[in-house]
């Protein structure tokens, strides 16, 4: 990394790049040094248990991600930071998850991709520090690359990481994304937690355990990814697992299920970003509607979207699964034929249609 004037006075930089930080839209920051030890454990166990599932990323880097002077050499500071996303004027999740013939599209991925716009604000943010301070070595992330943000976002004090491990704000809930930039800014420490924290802020709750529809928490704390609807519907490439179909209802990207029933989701706030605003009509979709579009429609509605990554065949896959939910209607499976011949190449697609058209 760099070298530099050892005159700069850290507790003063730091209170200056907090009040940027919050300038660039950041409701909150936090500096934790880089000892992930008592989350690497967990980490390492989640993994032999094979909870991540298809997801290689979460296993091919090694002890990169527990270690962030691994994966960036000079590394011994990571500034946490959170953006709140729940838009403010999306249509009530649960009007849409009590209606069959809608989709349920997880409310962070009602606007902009996060990724791009919060890359750029902490580049902003790196920007600004280099110009007060001159070069300093660093490297922004928004969930793209190694790094365990929840583990290091708890440990400067941004939250806990809850039963259902989503990191939760004591004021702020749960609705909000993460990002960090390593440094080799010998910066202050703010507020160290420990992973045991988490208990403390819980409690005995376990709502969010007990209304997983498919079960995927299977104990405090500890996320089998490979039945969580996030997984099924946006990582997993191939065929959904039969006996989950049913318990997926109507959520065709994501699901948000453990954070509407968290007691502590009172207490967050909407976000102010245009970004993050809801592009109507993603926000509470006709699933038929949906389904007939074409894959131009489906590019051309989702650019700018993180839904675009999943790609046109999963969606129609995704959306299969949430048809064969709801209640069927001559149209409906009017519509299902129609795809299953248009689509009759790709057995994956056929084999969910299949199955959405036998369920009564
Ligand atoms: C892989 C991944 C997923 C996977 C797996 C989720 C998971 N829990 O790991 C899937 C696809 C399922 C997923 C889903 C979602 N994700 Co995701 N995901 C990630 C990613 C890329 C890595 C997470 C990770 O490191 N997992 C590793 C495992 C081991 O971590 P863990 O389960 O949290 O376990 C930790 C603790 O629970 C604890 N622990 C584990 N076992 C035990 C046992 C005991 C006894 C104790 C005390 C502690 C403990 O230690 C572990 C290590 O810190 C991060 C981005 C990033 N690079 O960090 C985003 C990220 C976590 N995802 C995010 C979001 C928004 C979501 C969804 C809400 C999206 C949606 N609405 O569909 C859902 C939430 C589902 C859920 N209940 O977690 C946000 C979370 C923001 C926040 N407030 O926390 C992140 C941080 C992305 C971002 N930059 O904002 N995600
Ligand atoms: S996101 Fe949905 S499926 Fe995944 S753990 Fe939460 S409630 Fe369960
Ligand atoms: S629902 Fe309850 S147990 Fe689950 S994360 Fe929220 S407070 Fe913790």
């Amino acid at each position: 990394m760099s070298v530099r004037s050892n005159t700069i006075d850290y507790d003063q930089l730091l209170q200056k790049i907090a009040g940027w930080s919050a300038e660039l839209g950041f409701q909150q920051l936090g500096v934790t040094d880089i000892d992930l030890s008592a989350h690497e454990k967990h980490l390492n166990d989640w993994l032999a248990a094979g909870f991540h599932g298809e997801m290689e990323f979460m296993s091919k880097h090694g002890r990169k991600r527990s270690h962030p002077e691994a994966l960036i050499p000079g590394t011994c500071r990571v500034i946490s930071v959170r953006m709140d996303y729940m838009p403010p004027d999306s249509e009530l999740s649960a009007t849409v998850l009590d209606n069959p013939q809608l989709g349920f599209i997880s409310r962070y991925a009602l606007g902009r991709d996060y990724h791009k716009v919060m890359r750029k604000r902490l580049q902003n943010l790196c920007d600004k520090i280099q110009a007060h301070i001159g070069d300093f070595g660093y490297r922004a992330f928004v969930d793209s690359a190694p790094v365990l943000e929840k583990a290091l976002a708890e440990k400067s004090g941004l939250g806990w990481i809850g039963k259902h491990t989503n990191l939760i704000n004591q004021s702020a809930g749960s609705w909000f994304f993460l990002g960090e930039i390593y440094t080799d800014l010998p910066l202050p420490v703010t507020r160290p937690m420990s992973v045991q924290a988490a208990e403390n802020h819980c409690g005995t709750c376990t709502a969010c355990i007990n209304i997983c529809p498919t079960k995927a928490i299977i104990a405090p704390y500890r996320l089998d990814a490979r039945r969580c609807i996030s997984y099924l519907t946006i990582e997993l490439h191939g065929s959904i697992p039969m006996e989950l179909r049913n318990s997926m209802g109507n959520r065709i990207y994501g699901c948000d299920d453990c954070q509407l029933c968290c007691p502590w989701n009172r207490f967050s706030r909407t976000t102010m970003e245009d970004d993050f605003f809801t592009r109507h009509p993603l926000d509470a979709p006709d699933l038929l509607q949906l389904f007939n579009w074409s894959e131009q429609e489906f590019l051309k509605y989702t650019e700018g979207s993180a839904i675009r990554r999943i790609g046109y065949i999963r969606w129609l896959r995704n959306i299969a699964v949430a048809l064969g939910n709801a209640p069927k209607t001559e149209e409906t499976i009017r519509v299902l034929e129609h795809k299953k011949q248009a689509f009759s190449a790709n057995s994956m697609l056929v084999e969910h249609i299949d199955w959405a058209l036998k369920q009564s």
